[in-house]
Parts: C-alpha cells; sequence; structure tokens
C-alpha cells in the first residue's frame, strides 16, 4: 500500500507516517520548500519516506504529485491550522485550508485508480453549538480557519456523494504532544513551565482561560485516521469525551513541577480571538461503535508528557 500525506512535517503528519511505516506502507509526504531545514519532527524516520515539493495553494503541482505517485490513500493534514492566525490572514487560510482540500479531491476525480481520501476536519467546525458535540451537531464556525474547515467537509462529502470517491472526515477534537507547535496553548505553557522551573522565564503571557477544549494525545488520534480509511467511508468524531479549561491545563502543568500557575501567568488582550470557540466536548460514541477506536492517553498522561518530554 502506498500513502501520500499531506502535511507530513507537522504534528499530525510525524505520528501518521510513523503509524503507516509500522504497518507496512510506502509513505510518500508532500514538504514545502522553505528558507532552512523544516523537517525536523520526520527526520527520525527520513530513510523510511519519500518527500516530494508541493503546496496546497498550487493546483497544477498537487494534480502532478498525485499523477506521478498514484497512491492508494492520501491523508490531507495539511493545513495553515492556526485559528488566531486565519483572522490576519483569512483569504490564506482559506486559499489553502478549503480550495487546497478542492484542488486534491479534483485532481483524484480525473484520476483512473482513485485513491481513498482522508480530510483533517477538525471541532472548530462546531464553534458555538453547545457541547457535546458529534457528527450530527450544527456546524457554527467562528473563524475563517473553522469556515475554510467547513467548506472542505462539505466538499469531502459532495465528492464522495457525487464521484463516488472514498473520501471521508475526520472531525478531531484537539490533539496534542511533545511535537506540538509552541504557539498552540498546550505546547506555550508546558514549554513555558519547563523554562520557569529552570529560571530561564519569568512569566507567562496568555488570553482566554476560561475556554474549555477536549485535548487527546495526537499519537493515538492518527490511528483513527488510518481506521476510518479501512470502513465505509463516512465521517466520524473523535474525540476524548472529557473537556477541561484554559485554567485545568495551567493547574496540572504547574503542579507537574511543583509550582503555582497563578505566581507566573498574566493576561494579555492581544491574545483574545475577535470570536471564541468556548466549549468543546465531544462525543465519539460512533468511532468506538463502528472502527472500534478510543483514546489511549488520559488528560492527565498528556500533560505530564508534554512536560517532561523535549
Ligand atoms: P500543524 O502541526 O500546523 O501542521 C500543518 C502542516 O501543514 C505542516 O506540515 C505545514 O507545513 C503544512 N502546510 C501548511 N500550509 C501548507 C500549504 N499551503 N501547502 C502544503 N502544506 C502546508 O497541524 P497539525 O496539528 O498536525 O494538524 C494537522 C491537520 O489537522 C491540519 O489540517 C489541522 O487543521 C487539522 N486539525 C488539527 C487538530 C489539532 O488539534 N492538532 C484538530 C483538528 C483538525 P510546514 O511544516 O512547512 O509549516
Ligand atoms: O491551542 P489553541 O490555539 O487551539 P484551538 O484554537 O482550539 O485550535 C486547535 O484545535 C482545533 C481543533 O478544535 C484545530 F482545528 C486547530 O487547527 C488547532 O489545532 O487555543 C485553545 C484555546 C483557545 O480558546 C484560545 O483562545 O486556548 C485559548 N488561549 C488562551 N491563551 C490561547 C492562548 N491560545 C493560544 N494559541 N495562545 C494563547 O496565548
Amino acid at each position: 500500500m502506498r500513502a501520500l500525506i499531506t502535511g507530513i512535517t507537522g504534528q499530525d503528519g510525524s505520528y501518521l507516517a510513523e503509524f503507516l511505516i509500522d504497518k507496512g506502507y510506502e509513505v510518500y509526504g508532500v514538504i514545502r520548500r522553505s528558507s532552512d531545514f523544516n523537517t525536523r519532527r520526520i527526520d527520525h524516520v527520513f530513510d523510511k519516506i519519500k518527500l516530494v515539493y508541493g503546496d496546497l495553494t498550487d493546483g497544477a503541482g498537487i494534480s502532478s504529485i498525485l499523477n506521478d505517485i498514484e497512491p492508494d490513500e492520501v491523508y490531507n493534514l495539511a493545513a495553515q491550522s492556526h485559528v488566531m492566525v486565519s483572522f490576519e490572514q483569512p483569504v490564506y487560510t482559506v486559499n489553502c485550508d478549503a480550495l487546497g482540500t478542492l484542488r486534491l479531491l479534483e485532481a483524484i476525480r480525473s484520476m483512473k485508480k482513485k485513491p481513498k481520501f482522508y480530510q483533517a476536519s477538525s471541532s472548530e467546525m462546531f464553534g458555538s453549538s453547545p457541547p457535546p458535540q458529534n457528527e450530527k451537531t450544527l456546524f457554527h464556525p467562528r473563524s475563517p480557519y473553522a469556515c475554510a474547515k467547513v467548506y472542505s467537509y462539505w466538499q469531502t462529502v459532495n465528492y464522495r456523494e457525487a464521484y463516488d470517491i472514498h473520501a471521508c472526515n475526520g472531525i478531531l477534537f484537539n490533539h496534542e504532544s511533545p511535537r506540538r507547535g509552541g504557539t498552540f496553548v498546550t505546547k506555550k505553557i508546558t514549554d513555558a513551565v519547563k523554562r520557569i522551573k529552570k529560571g530561564e522565564q519569568k512569566e507567562l503571557v496568555l488570553g482566554n482561560l476560561d475556554s474549555r477544549r477536549d485535548w487527546g494525545f495526537a499519537g493515538d488520534y492518527v490511528e483513527a485516521m488510518w481506521l476510518m480509511m479501512q470502513k465505509k467511508p463516512d465521517d466520524y468524531v473523535i474525540a476524548t469525551g472529557e473537556s477541561h479549561s484554559v485554567r485545568d491545563f495551567l493547574d496540572l502543568a504547574f503542579s507537574c513541577v511543583d509550582l503555582d500557575w497563578q505566581d507566573y501567568v498574566r493576561t494579555d488582550d492581544k491574545y483574545i480571538r475577535p470570536s471564541e470557540v468556548d466549549y468543546l466536548h465531544g462525543d465519539a460514541s460512533k468511532a468506538a461503535i463502528e472502527l472500534g477506536w478510543r483514546p489511549k492517553t488520559t488528560f492527565r498522561e498528556l500533560v505530564e508528557m508534554m512536560v517532561c518530554g523535549s
């Protein structure tokens, strides 16, 4: 089996690459040209994967990558994935996160042997819809990022229905790891905890501490991506079924090193979003029943892994 991963240099791409290599897949990944090395998350599997340059904003390039590689499965993980940044770069975010998906689906539609397609959909799509959220919950996106993901969600469904493409959406709630990008709140907090403990940082400046997220471990979630590609194509919520506030995360992260977060954290309005998603709490019972998927890592284990991991 041959898989193509867009976004292979990201958090999820790196875990998925490891997972598919272990399953015996030939793994290809799309990377963006950068002015310096950008493969730190996949350096340990560098010899076991094949990389090609590409960008989701370049339709012709995406089409020729697919036609050259002829993958059996395509995992579309590439995105401008930062919600706050999407308010500053809405047009770019939509070009990449919405039209990028359409470019991939159009390329697949024109192929003789059509690969299966996985779309990295997001719990952000639920926005202000009250918890718990599952596959039947209405989308009410609250950012350009979330609007772009809703567009991609429906294009994925439509290409499945219109062209009989094996296309599925994984509606993943927040998932984190020691490989999480440093500007997301969990990594920002756990990096700060480590530096504060070593005396290298004095304070941590954050935005909204009251929002709640259903935080799981990225390593557990990539298995769900693969599982849904092995079944009749459908859409699945992937979540832990537990929700915690940013304050809860701070409590636990600082307590791992015997510190009180209230001595170090201050808030600044510059991190407050124009519209916020207040409460995410997923119900992944469909994935449990139909895919046999359940999260393995608890919230405490995740926080400890991020505080203690590199
Ligand atoms: P991430 O760490 O930010 O990785 C994003 C990846 O996309 C990186 O490899 C990045 O490349 C690549 N990328 C960005 N713009 C691109 C473009 N124009 N063309 C090609 N590649 C591009 O994100 P992640 O946390 O692994 O998330 C993976 C996917 O799941 C994303 O689509 C995200 O929106 C979605 N998602 C994430 C979560 C979560 O909690 N992590 C939850 C739900 C959905 P560079 O390394 O060059 O920047
Ligand atoms: O860590 P965050 O930036 O993640 P957010 O916005 O929930 O988005 C992540 O999860 C989505 C799934 O639901 C993905 F689709 C998306 O790609 C991304 O991976 O923020 C979490 C919460 C927010 O409520 C934010 O307002 O933390 C709050 N927060 C408070 N202070 C902060 C900060 N977020 C960030 N990034 N930085 C802060 O200083």
